[in-house]
């Protein structure tokens, strides 16, 4: 066990953050959540997917300007074939840490609750996890929120912040203002 006093350099290495790190708890980490840039048609900074279990293949999404804010938003429709589609963001690892809690938050419009889930997806001992919280479903803008424990052994390289559709059910599915920021706790 580190015991901070012991270190001969007499610094703090783990229990206070330096001011570096405590700048860091207020950066965004996701590019581009307000979907606000477009690239030829597809939301700038994300990688838009459809699929399901081991097959996924690179997908269209829509813009639409029924936004939360700004002018545009994201609109995930249900396609021809009845399969996951939304939205995957890979985490700078220079940005990441572990240990620590990731405050994950995205407004969604949806038809019905279950229909959109919002996932953080890590590597852990060798094995890809993918846990995620869902949209509880009132048909109007509501707040996704998750306050994300990042486990102290996953892998900083590994991340991926993702935003699906569930197939299953008609209806579209709008997204706007995603973000994701560190949550500083006071340690003294
Ligand atoms: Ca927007």
């Amino acid at each position: 066990m580190n015991n901070v006093n012991s270190n001969p350099n007499g610094t703090l290495r783990r229990a206070i953050p330096g001011a570096g790190a405590k700048a860091r708890f207020k950066e965004e980490m996701l590019e581009n959540g307000s979907f606000e840039e477009w690239n030829a048609g597809q939301p700038a900074a994300w990688e838009a997917v459809k699929g399901a279990g081991a097959a996924w293949r690179e997908a269209g999404v829509a813009r639409t300007p029924e936004a939360r804010s700004g002018e545009s938003a994201v609109l995930l429709a249900p396609g021809e074939e009845d399969k996951w589609i939304g939205l995957t963001q890979k985490i700078d690892p220079e940005k990441m840490m572990v240990d620590r809690t990731l405050r994950f938050s995205a407004m969604v419009k949806a038809p019905r609750a279950e229909q959109v889930h919002v996932i953080v997806s890590f590597v852990r001992g060798g094995k890809r996890y993918s846990p995620k919280e869902s949209y509880k479903g009132s048909g109007d803008w509501e707040e996704v929120l998750w306050l994300f424990e990042v486990p102290p052994e996953a892998d900083p390289s590994s991340f991926r912040f993702e935003i699906l559709r569930a197939p299953g059910s008609p209806g579209q599915v709008v997204v706007d203002d995603a973000s994701a920021t560190f949550v500083h706790v006071q340690l003294f």
